[in-house]
């Protein structure tokens, strides 16, 4: 497991970056053992406008782009199939709100561990791209008023 998760964030390291979207500040919530989902969140800006259209992630066997609403006063979240990224606007991915659904873990998210995530991200003229970012593991009490969950 150890194993895997140091290639990938290799893997993240070595690839490059697109300069036209920028990632600030990615974090995934801590888990429990045996919890096999969890919340990763960031903010994301593109400079020329673009769409988050998919994201992956070494740690997780399905990853999907989620948004949270309140609905008749109970927190549900649904799969979107993309995500706005107006230009130059700073998007936030925070709970309570869209985030990358991390599922099916292939390990505990501990404090402190790494996360390599990768987002693919479609621009104006439909061209897709991908962004390597780090994720850095935060305490499960990270704003656990916000929705329940994740
Ligand atoms: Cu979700």
């Amino acid at each position: 497991m150890r194993k895997a998760l140091i290639a990938g964030l290799l893997l993240a390291v070595s690839s490059v970056c697109l300069a036209q979207v920028q990632v600030t500040n990615p974090w995934v919530r801590a888990t429990v053992a045996q919890q096999k989902a969890t919340g990763a969140f960031m903010s994301i800006t593109a400079s020329k406008g673009a769409r988050l259209v998919e994201a992956r992630s070494p740690g997780a066997g399905v990853v999907e782009i989620h948004e949270m609403k309140m609905e008749n006063n109970v927190m549900r979240m649904r799969a979107v199939q993309a995500l706005d990224l107006p230009a130059g606007k700073a998007v936030e991915l925070k709970p309570g709100g869209y985030h990358v659904m991390l599922m099916e873990l292939r390990q505990q998210m501990k404090e402190g561990d790494s996360v390599p995530i990768t987002l693919i991200v479609e621009g104006p003229d439909k061209k897709r791209e991908t962004v390597d970012v780090k994720a850095v593991v935060r305490a499960l009490t990270a704003n656990a008023s916000k929705g329940p969950g994740h």
